[in-house]
């Protein structure tokens, strides 16, 4: 029997309902078969800042770090205070951001099945700067370091899904620490000369997601970019409510939907969970469980394609519950 402790954090909003969905499901994947999850809930984010005087907790770092791996739904306004410590702290380097069309999702990109490789750990993000009353200045840290190991990770994601091409988006028409990313790709790219390499500037970039998105495949790009081009990318396939991410590292991960708390719903059950259970399916790719992942996958797919219960956002009636049983009967009524 194989045994995982996972880790989990419900956070905020939408956060616990979401999650509720996916352990769920876990629990349904389990039954009959040789694998079993352990979780272990932890704390962080707004509600735990008001109870504790911390939005991360040390215990909760510890119990990340204890587990094999982390599921991690939304925060709210402590975002910076608990995403952030996370990546940097556990040096999860890599932000795998997938954008898929899946049937009957409204949608505006056709054929689009790109993923976007952003790098996790420095540029605005490393929070160095200073701030006085009427000014404000944010050190943009790009090192060769950290840029030639995401485009290493980004060739290696290309090698093992069987991807095309990689392209590179900077501003180092511009910017010149993006010279330093781009030629890091670039280095790295003569490694992986069976894939194709490309260089587009951001702005571009943004265009062309609009205009032919099914010209890319990997993108890898600095933290901010990354940041601002997978919403566009989510907003292709049918918006945040079908954008998983996983956040890897050489030691740790941490699987999380895209979206945040979204407390505009947060306690009507009409959250999307999608985002959420697609953010399981590639845990499961993570930890090795590629027939655990098919089959989770596969279910998220056949209860798309009936098109009889989805969620507001998905043109839908459906609550976030009956979108977690669909899928939970099709895993059951499979046999699998
Ligand atoms: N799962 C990603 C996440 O929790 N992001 C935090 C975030 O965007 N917070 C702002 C918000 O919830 O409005």
């Amino acid at each position: 029997m194989k045994k995982y402790k996972i880790a989990t954090i419900p956070g905020d909003g939408i956060g616990p309902e979401v999650m509720d969905a996916a352990l769920s499901i876990l629990r349904k994947l389990e039954n009959g078969r040789d694998v079993s999850f352990d979780f272990i809930e932890l704390s962080a984010g707004d509600e735990t800042l008001k109870k504790t005087g911390s939005a991360l907790p040390s215990e909760t770092l510890r119990g990340i770090k204890q587990s094999d791996v982390c599921l991690f739904a939304a925060v709210g306004e402590t975002a910076k205070d608990v995403i952030i410590p996370l990546r940097q702290g556990l040096d999860l380097y890599a932000n795998i951001r997938p954008a898929k069309v899946y049937p009957n999702v409204p949608h505006i990109g056709k054929d689009v099945d790109l993923v976007i490789i952003r790098e996790n750990t420095e540029d605005l993000y490393k929070r160095v700067g200073f701030q006085a009353d009427d000014w404000g200045v944010s050190l943009r840290i790009i090192t060769r370091q950290a840029s030639e190991r995401i485009a290493r990770f980004a060739f290696e994601l290309a090698k093992k899904e069987e991807r095309k091409r990689v392209t590179c988006v900077h501003k180092a028409n511009v910017l010149d620490n993006d010279i330093i990313f781009t030629e890091a790709c670039r280095r790295v790219s003569k490694e992986y000369p069976s894939i194709e390499y490309e260089e587009t500037i951001v702005d571009a970039c943004a265009m062309k997601l609009i205009l032919k998105p099914e010209h890319f495949d990997v993108v890898v790009t600095t933290n901010m970019f990354g940041d601002i081009l997978s919403d566009e990318a989510a907003g292709l396939v049918g918006g945040l409510g079908m954008a998983p991410s996983g956040n890897i590292g050489d030691r740790y991960a941490i699987f999380e939907p895209v979206h945040g708390s979204a407390p505009d719903i947060a306690g009507r059950g009409i959250a999307n969970p999608i985002a959420m259970v697609l953010s399981v399916v590639m845990m499961l790719k993570w930890l090795g469980e590629l027939e655990l992942s098919r089959i989770l996958e596969n279910a998220i797919v056949d209860v798309l394609k009936e098109g009889r219960v989805l969620t507001p956002d998905l043109g839908g009636k459906a609550g976030t519950k009956d979108v977690s049983e669909a899928i939970e009967e099709k895993i059951n009524r499979k046999g699998f």
